[in-house]
């Protein structure tokens, strides 16, 4: 144990008014599906993925790890392997109901910001350790550890003025071949598109829950 240090109080009123600005911020963030071909650098990259990993785990087993891709040649791979699996979710594997709960949002099986973004951020999850002996080793609540780091990864791209789409080919097993990690252990949780809107750029018209409905004092 050491003594807690970097930790910073704030006066009530500075602190209510540090919340409100926070949560104008990100009240500000859409999830965007058309992309602008902008570069954005890697170091900007760095620092969000700094900040994602400063999450919080269980048994501090950080159990993420994040592929970043600029690379044309592997975007495209990404592309055509993913279109592959939506194709086959949009016309076969996915509920009538389903379909029903994307449909105000317009998505479909073409995914061209695959490619036409600066960045996609691979997320995966450690689901397992292997020991110095080469025998599994556990880890505790790794979804959950993943998840929270990716919140805080998509909270600093967008607060240095990124768009993100949250994406999920399912199946995505394609991504531990295209970005080489180890299938035994690591389990891909999302794929992040990370850049500037395009010019122009559309969102669906779609509303929040308000602080009551997704909460309640007692
Ligand atoms: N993975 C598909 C379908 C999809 C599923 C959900 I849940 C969404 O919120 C959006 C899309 C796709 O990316 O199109």
């Amino acid at each position: 144990m050491r003594p807690l240090t970097g930790y910073v109080e704030y006066p009530p009123d500075e602190m209510l008014w540090r919340a409100s600005e926070f949560a104008l911020l990100m009240s500000r963030r859409r999830t965007v599906r058309d992309f602008s071909a902008r570069p954005v650098s890697r170091a900007v990259i760095e620092q969000c993925l700094a900040a994602a990993g400063s999450a919080p785990s269980g048994a501090n087993q950080q159990p993420w790890h994040f592929v970043a891709v600029s690379d044309p040649a592997l975007k495209h791979r990404i592309r055509v392997a993913a279109e592959e699996e939506e194709r086959d979710f949009y016309q076969r594997r996915a509920p009538d109901e389903w379909l029903q709960a994307l449909q105000p949002l317009g998505t479909d099986a073409n995914k061209p910001f695959l490619e036409n973004a600066p960045w996609l951020i691979g997320i995966f999850v450690e689901r397992m350790g292997i020991g110095a002996d080469g025998r599994k080793t556990k880890r505790y609540y790794p979804d959950e550890s993943v998840g929270i780091a990716t919140g805080l990864l998509i909270a600093a791209l967008h607060q240095a003025g990124l768009a993100t789409l949250t994406h999920t080919p399912s199946p995505m097993k394609f991504l531990n071949e295209i970005l080489a990690r180890p299938a035994q252990t690591e389990r891909p949780f999302l794929l992040l598109v990370v850049g500037y809107p395009a010019a122009g750029c559309l969102v669906p018209d779609i509303h929040r829950k308000t602080l009551a409905e997704i909460a309640e004092f007692r």
